[in-house]
């Protein structure tokens, strides 16, 4: 990307409604964005590499673990606090708030709500540094929105667990120290267990060939008679509630996420529109191109709103998850439509790496998918509102 001359856009005054110190951590988390990230984001997304050096980075400015509380290195935040840090990420690219998400709500999430407190000093101060990075295994070759029949499982030897299977698709899996796993036990119940890198029989072969997340790793883990001790296991979870619950949390962060990737596109649409002249006046003076951008920050502007009254609720531990799902499912969409409208106004150049809206709609695409798709967040809005289960 040539330069990033990103401007937030606020049409609603949303900010009247955070805290001083929830406007300190987003700036800081911006400023990072433009210095350390934007200059070289494209170049590694050409290359498909994660640029690992991102790792330190996101420690420093407190991106690993924002809400976990402080005595085990999280950085003790309100929820609102988390989504904009994850918003200012994805403001930089989808791949790098994948890789925070992750280690936030996918790996010490679950460590802290579920972990046994050996469990619990053992990981999470090193996650919060990034000592340690981690990735969470639920989906499977032959079970994706349905985890429910996963087929990777665990067997009680008698001072160890035996772990057979394999996960796919797997964020930040080909560097991860840690994975969090999800098996299912000798009574079919799914349990969540911390694997090793460097067990015996456990490996993380890279997934290539992406046209989207190109600068977030993936890969799969296979597990081949791994020989789990038993204190990795995570003592206070049985069943699909314990992923989805930490899905609850990266779904709510994704969907701060996406509007981040949206006024990335929105911001570049604006001025794009102002400087490029055709028929001898500025682009942005045809009714054409000011529908799509007017339509642009209305949507922008909904989820601002619908976000932060989530984070509100999520504060006071009263948000649902079909509410979760809805802003998930809303946000992601709503960046999706703006990325491709962004795409438009730029003509040509909104092919190139010149501006960042390609690979924005590209890494949506993965964004719109994973966490749930489109149409299970549906599902799930529509089993909440008739209480008619679709998935039954
Ligand atoms: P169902 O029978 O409805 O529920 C089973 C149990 O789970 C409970 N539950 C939840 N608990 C917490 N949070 C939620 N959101 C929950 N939803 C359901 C439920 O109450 C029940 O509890 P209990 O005590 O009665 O046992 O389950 P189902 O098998 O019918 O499936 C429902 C469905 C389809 C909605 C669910 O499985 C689903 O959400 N599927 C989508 C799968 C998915 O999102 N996978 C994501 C993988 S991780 C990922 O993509 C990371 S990308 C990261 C990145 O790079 O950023
Ligand atoms: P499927 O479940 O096979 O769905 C295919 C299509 O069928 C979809 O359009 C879906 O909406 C539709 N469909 C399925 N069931 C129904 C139904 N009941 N009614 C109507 N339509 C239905 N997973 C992890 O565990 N950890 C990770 O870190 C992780 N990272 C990822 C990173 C990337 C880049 C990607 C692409 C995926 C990642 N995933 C991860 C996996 C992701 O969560 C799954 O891809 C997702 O849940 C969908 O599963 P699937 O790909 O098997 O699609």
């Amino acid at each position: 990307m040539a330069q990033d001359r990103f401007q937030y856009h606020d049409y609603y005054l949303v900010d009247d409604l955070l805290t001083e110190e929830h406007k300190l951590v987003r700036g800081s988390v911006r400023e990072w964005v433009k210095r350390e990230v934007s200059p070289i984001v494209e170049d590694y997304c050409q290359r498909a590499e994660f640029p690992k050096q991102w790792i330190k980075g996101l420690a420093d400015i407190g991106a690993f673990g924002p809400y976990i509380p402080a005595e085990y290195g999280g950085g003790g935040m309100d929820q609102i606090g988390y989504g904009l840090i994850m918003m200012e990420l994805e403001r930089g690219d989808s791949g790098l708030r994948s890789t925070a998400s992750v280690q936030s709500s996918l790996v010490m999430y679950p460590i802290y709500t579920y972990g046994s407190e050996e469990q619990r000093r053992k990981y999470l101060p090193k996650l919060a540094s990034g000592e340690f990075m981690g990735c969470f295994g639920l989906t499977e070759p032959d079970h994706g929105s349905n985890p429910s029949g996963m087929l990777t499982n665990i067997k009680d030897k008698g001072d160890h667990y035996l772990l057979n299977g394999s996960k796919m698709w797997i964020s930040n899996a080909p560097f991860a120290d840690i994975a969090v796993v999800w098996a299912k036990d000798e009574e079919g119940v799914i349990r969540g267990i911390i694997v090793e890198r460097g067990m015996e029989g456990f490996s993380t072969p890279e997934t290539h060939g992406k046209w989207s997340l190109r600068a977030s790793a993936t890969g799969e883990l296979v597990f081949d008679n791994v020989k789990v001790p038993k204190e990795n296991l995570l003592p206070n979870v049985k069943g699909l509630k314990g992923p989805l619950g930490c899905l609850n949390s990266a779904r709510y962060g994704i969907s701060w996420g996406a509007i981040g990737a949206a006024l990335d596109c929105y911001d570049s649409a604006l001025r794009y529109s102002k400087e490029r002249v055709q028929f001898g006046r500025p682009i942005g003076g045809f009714q054409l191109q000011q529908k799509k951008l007017a339509e642009m920050i209305t949507e922008i502007t909904k989820a601002q709103l619908m976000c932060w009254r989530l984070g509100t609720l999520k504060n006071e531990n009263r948000a649902t998850p079909a509410q979760i799902s809805m802003a998930k499912r809303n946000s992601v969409n709503m960046a999706l439509e703006v990325a491709r409208e962004a795409r438009q106004i730029h003509g040509g150049m909104g092919i190139t790496g010149e501006y960042p809206i390609m690979r924005h709609m590209m890494n949506l695409e993965s964004v719109v998918t994973y966490e749930g798709t489109h149409d299970i967040h549906l599902l799930i809005t529509g089993y909440d509102i008739t209480g008619l289960n679709a998935f039954e």
